[in-house]
């Protein structure tokens, strides 16, 4: 397709950028600028919402190329093959092309807003400036081509499926843990510390396992998801706490994706986590807040996992 081989062109003028940026670097955790959540959260909410907007089958066809694309790094930097990098550009045009222009702007510019302009030129001094300059330039011709492949409507919006076990078990998984939910520190800048004692390539194996089971979750599942939390943003307090109402809905669909893919799947994401998180981070999030709120919610967990793994 035009999208595929536009990829070709633009992996011929952005591939030597992509070598030189120390993937491996830290200073990607870091809030791109002042540390503002509400804002941030918006930002992340118009991704959200770009989303849910795409096609389903282009989204798992992303993950797929970024999961294969993590399997030939090399080197210092972390970066991909040259054939993988071309792979993961043209899967993620297609997405991009999958959804309206207005939604894709509106990414950009919720991002700007909370992006400090001196950053981009701090980006690229860290590599070949002209390298920078090149990949670009080839950006700005690859657009082009999405540009003309792109939608000019959305998406009709996903079934939610009513009165499953999953949706009347998600709210009594919800009674027993909206008081925890109420004692954590949504707006804390803890969640972008680095996890302690990880390097960048530990990390992203546990990241990998989570790309593997979001590109064998059914499509519409995944995209009732994607809206269950927007919708949830939409009905955050002063402090970034949803609505009960919201918070169970986002349980439900939460349980229903994790039931739409094998056991295992989910299994190894927990057990990769478990390899990167150290249980000093769990005690410490325990450590702040009501203990027995946090413990009615585990158990009402462990309840809710029954149910997720009967349907499973
Ligand atoms: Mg989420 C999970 C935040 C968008 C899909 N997400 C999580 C939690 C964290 C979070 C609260 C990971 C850390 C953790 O396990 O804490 N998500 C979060 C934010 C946003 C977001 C702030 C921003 C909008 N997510 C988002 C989107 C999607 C997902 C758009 C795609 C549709 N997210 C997703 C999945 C999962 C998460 C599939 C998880 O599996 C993970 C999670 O919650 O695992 C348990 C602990 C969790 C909480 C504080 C909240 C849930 C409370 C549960 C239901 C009961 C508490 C149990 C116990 C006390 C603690 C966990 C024990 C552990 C051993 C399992
Ligand atoms: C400017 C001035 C003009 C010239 C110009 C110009 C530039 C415009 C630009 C630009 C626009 C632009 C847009 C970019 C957009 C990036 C969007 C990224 C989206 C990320 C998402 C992440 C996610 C996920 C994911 C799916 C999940 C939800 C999420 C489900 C259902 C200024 C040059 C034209 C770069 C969507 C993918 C995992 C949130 O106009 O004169 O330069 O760049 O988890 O959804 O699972
Ligand atoms: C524009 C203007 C509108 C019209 C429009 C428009 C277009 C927007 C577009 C577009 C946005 C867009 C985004 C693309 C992004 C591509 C990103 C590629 C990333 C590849 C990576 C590969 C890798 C790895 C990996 C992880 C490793 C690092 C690597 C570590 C820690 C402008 C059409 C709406 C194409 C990251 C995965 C292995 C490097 O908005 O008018 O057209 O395209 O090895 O991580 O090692
Ligand atoms: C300039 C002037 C214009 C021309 C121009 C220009 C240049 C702009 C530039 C540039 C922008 C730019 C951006 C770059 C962005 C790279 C982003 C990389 C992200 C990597 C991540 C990696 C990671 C992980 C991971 C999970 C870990 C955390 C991490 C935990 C909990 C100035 C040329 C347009 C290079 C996210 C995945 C392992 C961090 O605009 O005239 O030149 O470069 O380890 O999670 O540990
Ligand atoms: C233990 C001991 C027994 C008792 C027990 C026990 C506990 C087991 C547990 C547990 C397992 C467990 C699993 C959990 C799994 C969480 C999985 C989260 C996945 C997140 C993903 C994120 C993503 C996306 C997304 C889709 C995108 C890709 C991504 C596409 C196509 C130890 C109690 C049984 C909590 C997948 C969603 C946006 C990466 O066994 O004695 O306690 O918890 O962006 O995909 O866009
Ligand atoms: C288990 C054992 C195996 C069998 C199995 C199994 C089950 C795994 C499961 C499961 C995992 C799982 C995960 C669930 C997670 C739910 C998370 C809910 C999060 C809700 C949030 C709501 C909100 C917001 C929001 C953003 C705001 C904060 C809030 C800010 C900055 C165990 C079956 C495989 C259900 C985060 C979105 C508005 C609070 O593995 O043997 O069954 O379920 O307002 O952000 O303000
Ligand atoms: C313990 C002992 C057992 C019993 C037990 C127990 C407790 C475990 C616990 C607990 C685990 C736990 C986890 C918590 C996790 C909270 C996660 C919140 C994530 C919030 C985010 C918010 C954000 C943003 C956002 C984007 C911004 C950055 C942020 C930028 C660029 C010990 C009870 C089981 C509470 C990610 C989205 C706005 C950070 O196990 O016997 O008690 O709690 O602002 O992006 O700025």
């Amino acid at each position: 397709d035009q999208i595929g081989d536009a990829a070709k062109k633009l992996g011929d003028a952005s591939y030597d950028f992509a070598k030189e940026v120390d993937w491996n670097n830290g200073v990607f955790l870091q809030a791109p600028g002042s540390f503002q959540p509400l804002k941030a959260l918006k930002a992340i909410d118009k991704m959200i919402e770009m989303g849910a907007a795409a096609d389903p089958e282009l989204l798992k066809k992303a993950a797929d190329a970024h999961h294969k694309a993590i399997g030939s790094i090399s080197g210092p930097n972390g970066v991909t093959s040259r054939a993988d990098w071309d792979a993961v550009n043209a899967a993620l045009g297609r997405v991009v092309a999958s959804v309206p222009k207005q939604k894709v702007m509106d990414v950009y510019d919720a991002v700007k807003d909370i992006t400090d302009p001196k950053v981009p030129a701090y980006m690229k001094s860290l590599v070949n400036g002209a390298d920078a300059e090149k990949a670009y330039q080839g950006f700005l011709e690859f657009k082009d081509v999405v540009a003309a492949n792109q939608v000019a409507t959305a998406s009709a919006a996903a079934t939610v499926p009513t009165g499953d076990k999953i949706g009347t078990a998600a709210k009594a998984l919800s009674d027993a843990s909206y008081p925890f939910i109420k004692d954590i520190d949504w707006l804390s800048d803890i969640y972008l510390k680095p996890l302690p004692g990880k390097t960048a390539p530990e990390t992203l194996k546990a990241i990998d396992k989570m790309i593997v089971m979001g590109s064998k979750m059914d499509g519409n599942l995944l995209k009732a998801a994607a809206e269950a939390h927007h919708k949830a943003i939409g009905s955050i307090d002063a402090k970034g706490v949803t609505s009960p109402e919201d918070y169970e809905a986002v349980n439900a669909a939460l349980g229903r994706i994790v039931a739409s893919v094998p056991k295992q799947t989910v299994m190894d994401v927990y057990n990769s986590m478990a390899k990167v998180v150290d249980p000093s981070v769990t005690n410490n999030m325990f450590s702040k807040v009501n203990p027995l709120d946090a413990l009615s919610a585990a158990k009402g967990f462990y309840t809710f996992k029954d149910v997720v793994e009967a349907v499973q």
